[in-house]
């Protein structure tokens, strides 16, 4: 068996926190262990399509994930969310609604220079040429975790080794 749980990745725009929950994900299936991603892709797309980017909005989006990490985790699942979720009260809100131990914070601390060479999508550049409005890092803010259970940085780290440390903290504290 295992204990359901929600870890939730945090951290800017191209950190890498889709690629790692993904990972874990796959590694969680093949130890038959019951877990589900949410990301942008599965729900900015659907339940969240009416918010953008405004502080507000960006707090309605992680109200909504939470509310629906919580109901995978009364499912018995354990569900890995990966959102810049950029605002620590935010965050804390989510953690409150969870029971203790419920709540596994993921600081994917990849240097905003590293994010801003990867720029996959070429958000970056645009933002820096003023294309786009607040985007997070560079006109909008993001709050550092101050004690999240985890901190990652795939900028010195292999995927492997990350992947490995997730698994390692969750073997550790009984929740695999
Ligand atoms: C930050 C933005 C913005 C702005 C669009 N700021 O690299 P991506 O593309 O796939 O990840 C970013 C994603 C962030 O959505 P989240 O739901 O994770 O954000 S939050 O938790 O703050 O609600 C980026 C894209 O959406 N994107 N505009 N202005 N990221």
């Amino acid at each position: 068996g295992h204990k359901s749980a929600v870890l939730w990745f945090t951290g800017l725009s191209g950190s890498g926190k889709s690629t790692l929950a993904v990972e874990v994900e796959r590694q969680l299936f093949e130890h038959h262990v019951n877990s589900y991603v949410l990301d942008g892709d599965n729900v900015r797309f659907g339940l969240n399509q009416n918010l953008g980017f405004s502080a507000e909005d960006r707090t309605e989006n992680i109200r909504r994930i939470g509310e629906v990490a919580k109901l995978f985790v009364d499912a018995g699942t354990i569900v890995l969310t990966a959102f810049i979720s950029p605002y620590r009260e935010d965050r804390r809100r989510v953690r409150e609604l969870l029971d203790d131990g419920e709540f596994v914070e993921i600081f994917v601390n990849t240097p905003i220079e590293v994010c801003e060479k990867r720029d996959v999508k070429q958000l970056y550049a645009k933002a820096r040429r003023g294309e786009i409005k607040g985007f997070t890092g560079i006109d909008a803010p993001y709050e550092a975790p101050q004690k999240p259970e985890l901190t990652i940085d795939t900028s010195t780290q292999t995927l492997e080794e990350s992947v490995k440390q997730i698994i390692d903290y969750l073997s550790s504290h009984h929740y695999v």
